[in-house]
């Protein structure tokens, strides 16, 4: 894409499996936009977008890369109107290389929480953090943040993450599993899979996994207080780690939720036996 030089795009490294789109997000008042070092930002009407593209060479691998961004998305963010973070999306390559403590994602974790500034200590926001196939050096991490506060919603079905026991990592994921943004008409939703309690189930089984998945979307929905379901306000993203499973994850996301937009990207979710990750938003 020719937007290169645009502060407001981030060509995501995320490949479209099937129909590829382009999602806007647009605001009510005038956008202003900018750019520090590797920090991209632009804001209008209450909300602000940051995002940092980094590479883990320069920064001495996935830990110190997510450090970094987090560093430069911390600083900005205590520095702006807009200091509520409500919701953030992490992409990095090779995600489940790596064994044990030393698995990218886990290194990834010990990063992140490290450059969490104190915007990040009223809470964690929501949160996708997925496994790209572009070059496997490239950190991308982009937020959402407003001037009002936002409330976090927890899956009373799933353990908090922040909470997840150490066979996980030496450092549990940070984030929330939902946000209600400010004006309470919106659940922003994290990345959600067939994880119960604490931990996967149905590893290998893509139809069980999309249906516990359901479930865990469905029970967020309450705990948040939303109506059941999603429609044609907002899209759903399914992030498929096999290409070949998209048609089927396609057919169920259609036959649930029939109205809402879909985008089918490739990419790996952060537990290697998950075959596939969705979020999306909720409007009230
Ligand atoms: C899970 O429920 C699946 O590390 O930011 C989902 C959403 C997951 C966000 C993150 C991880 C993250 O634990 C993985």
């Amino acid at each position: 894409m020719a937007h290169g030089d645009d502060a407001r795009w981030l060509n995501v490294a995320l490949e479209p499996l099937g129909e590829g789109l382009v999602e806007t997000w647009t605001v009510d008042g005038d956008v202003t936009h900018g750019r520090e070092g590797d920090l991209r930002w632009s804001r209008g009407g209450g909300w602000l977008y940051a995002a940092v593209e980094c590479h883990e060479t320069d920064h001495g691998g996935p830990a110190g890369a997510a450090e970094y961004a987090y560093r430069l998305l911390s600083a900005f963010v205590a520095a702006a109107p807009e200091r509520h973070v409500q919701r953030i999306w992490n992409y990095l390559g090779a995600i489940n290389a790596g064994a044990g403590d030393d698995e990218r994602y886990k290194q990834f974790c010990n990063g992140r929480i490290a450059g969490m500034g104190e915007v990040f200590a009223q809470g964690f926001p929501a949160a996708s953090a997925i496994g790209h196939h572009a070059d496997q050096g490239l950190l991308q991490v982009y937020l959402l943040a407003t001037t009002r506060e936002g409330t976090r919603v927890e899956n009373p079905r799933q353990v908090s993450a922040w909470r997840y026991p150490r066979q996980y990592g030496r450092t549990p994921p940070s984030f929330a599993r939902a946000t209600l943004l400010p004006a309470n008409d919106v659940l922003a939703i994290s990345g959600t899979a067939a994880v119960v309690g604490h931990a996967s189930a149905h590893a290998g089984d893509l139809g069980a996994q999309l249906a516990e998945t359901r479930r865990n979307l469905d029970a967020l929905l309450a705990e948040g207080g939303l109506p059941d379901g999603f429609d044609a306000r907002a899209p759903l993203k399914a992030y498929v780690r096999h290409p070949g499973d998209a048609g089927v994850v396609r057919d169920f996301a259609r036959a649930c939720w029939p109205e809402a937009p879909l985008l089918v990207v490739h990419g790996d979710i952060c537990r290697e036996e998950l075959l596939v990750e969705i979020d999306g938003w909720r409007y009230r």
